[in-house]
């Protein structure tokens, strides 16, 4: 399924690779889209092997905070 979370604290470029990166890295995610300018993250991941949790925790661990 796909989804959008918004994210707080991502100021750069860098903000935008480490959230992207953190995603990328959650068993299960298939596509992980971050955009600065939007202040989100469209992800497409597979329900069965990943939660919404498990995605914000990623954010979260990676330093920023998700709606
Ligand atoms: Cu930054």
């Amino acid at each position: 399924m796909k989804t959008v979370i918004k994210i707080k604290g991502m100021s750069c470029g860098g903000c935008r690779k480490s959230v992207e990166n953190a995603l990328a890295r959650v068993p299960g995610v298939v596509s992980a889209d971050v955009s600065l300018e939007k202040a989100e993250a469209s992800v497409e991941f597979d329900e069965n092997k990943a939660a919404l949790k498990d995605l914000k925790a990623a954010i979260v661990k990676a330093g920023f905070s998700a709606e």
